[in-house]
């Protein structure tokens, strides 16, 4: 699970990536790290010192307004400009050449003992910035529709006496398992069917990457009442990346010069649905056709056949690739939360704006859409 991250280890690095959903980057250049501490410690108030002593000693004292302020950070140019100089080189393995940036984050400032669990997604109002969270998966999670072959980026902003989440390797390879957030690992009935727990304590340096079909949950804190006084707490901030997402009102960016040639090229040669997933939705998203396989049942390569079927307006298709998605043998929702679910997808204009002077297949689609 974990790798150093530099280009001779990439290879190694996609194919834990694509057995586990989640590995763990070492020796990562501090490029993000520092300007997360700094914006942290701007809106936060706390010193940089400060926030590393965090995850070993008393931790810190943070007021409920400023928690709700870090509820909602702001990607910035200086921001994803440093996470594609670091993360690029790997992002373009995952999930293709035209990138998608997630325009909001949030730091989580976690006390080792809490009571507070959450289970319904993000809100904006602070909860999500200390509370534990339950059982989860990225794409199914959010209020916002995006796409199931998207990556995290948890950075640690300290070193953590204790653990910070739990993964089910390899449950990124089961379809859609829950259209909602489940509860804690000791109090999730049918988890077990999902595959063995790890768990991840936090450490400077280090990089969380995981996939958003993954599921996961915040770490074995000591559940129950707080002990006084204030406690070691970690603190992290996750960003989120996401190939040529057509459903979102954001500019997308492109790693290559040549992304639709490079997506055809590494369509032939990889032979993993897992990494043609990303490929195949961003050539659907820009109205190119595509050959399909024969897809097994759960696999992600649907979600690309459900966006081919928005795009060309075939609703048969949408449903049939819905259906082929979602897991109701082991998951935990009927097929009819994820029919309901997917059913109001749109195309935005933004995405295909941001892309047009570079990608002609882009412009054409565009200017299909209503203005
Ligand atoms: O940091 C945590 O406690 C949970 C993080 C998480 O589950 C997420 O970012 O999706």
């Amino acid at each position: 699970m974990y790798y150093p991250l530099s280009s001779a280890t990439l290879d190694s690095i996609v194919a834990g990536f694509q057995r586990d959903g989640v590995v763990v980057l070492t020796d990562v250049d501090s490029g993000p790290l520092d300007i997360l501490t700094r914006m942290l410690a701007e809106q936060s108030g706390l010193s940089t010192s400060e926030i590393r002593a965090a995850g070993r000693d008393g931790g810190v004292d943070i007021s409920s307004d400023v928690r709700a302020k870090l509820a909602r950070g702001y990607m910035t140019p200086e921001l994803r400009d440093a996470s594609h100089a670091v993360f690029g080189d790997l992002l373009l393995r995952l999930v293709g050449p035209i990138l998608h940036t997630s325009q909001t984050f949030h730091y989580q400032l976690k006390p080792r003992a809490q009571r507070d669990v959450i289970l319904q997604g993000y809100h904006g109002d602070g909860r999500e910035v200390q509370a534990l969270y339950g059982i989860h998966n990225e794409f199914t999670a959010a209020r916002v529709l995006t796409t199931p072959s998207a990556v995290v980026c948890w950075i640690p902003l300290n070193t953590f006496d204790g653990k910070a989440l739990y993964f089910y390797p390899g449950s990124h390879r089961h379809g859609l398992l829950a259209n909602r957030w489940l509860p804690r690992h000791d109090a999730c009935e049918g988890i077990e069917r999902v595959g063995p727990v790890v768990e991840y304590q936090p450490k400077l340096g280090e990089v969380v990457i995981f996939n958003f079909l993954v599921l996961h949950g915040s770490g074995a804190a000591v559940l129950g009442d707080p002990t006084p006084g204030p406690q070691p707490t970690r603190i992290s901030c996750d960003l989120r990346f996401f190939p040529l997402a057509g459903l979102l009102d954001s500019e997308a960016s492109l790693l290559r010069p040549d992304p639709v040639a490079w997506m055809r090229e590494q369509e032939r040669a990889l032979d993993d649905d897992l990494l043609r997933a990303p490929l195949w939705e961003s050539l659907a998203y820009l109205g190119e056709r595509i050959d399909w396989p024969a897809l097994p049942d759960h696999s992600v390569a649907h979600w690309a056949r459900f966006v081919e079927g928005l795009v060309q307006q075939n609703a048969a298709q949408r449903d049939d690739a819905i259906r082929h998605l979602a897991n109701t043998t082991i998951g935990f929702d009927p097929i009819e939360r994820y029919l309901e679910r997917f059913a109001p997808a749109t195309l935005s204009r933004t995405p295909y704006a941001s892309i047009a002077s570079h990608v002609p297949q882009a412009a054409r689609i565009l200017a299909s859409l209503p203005a």
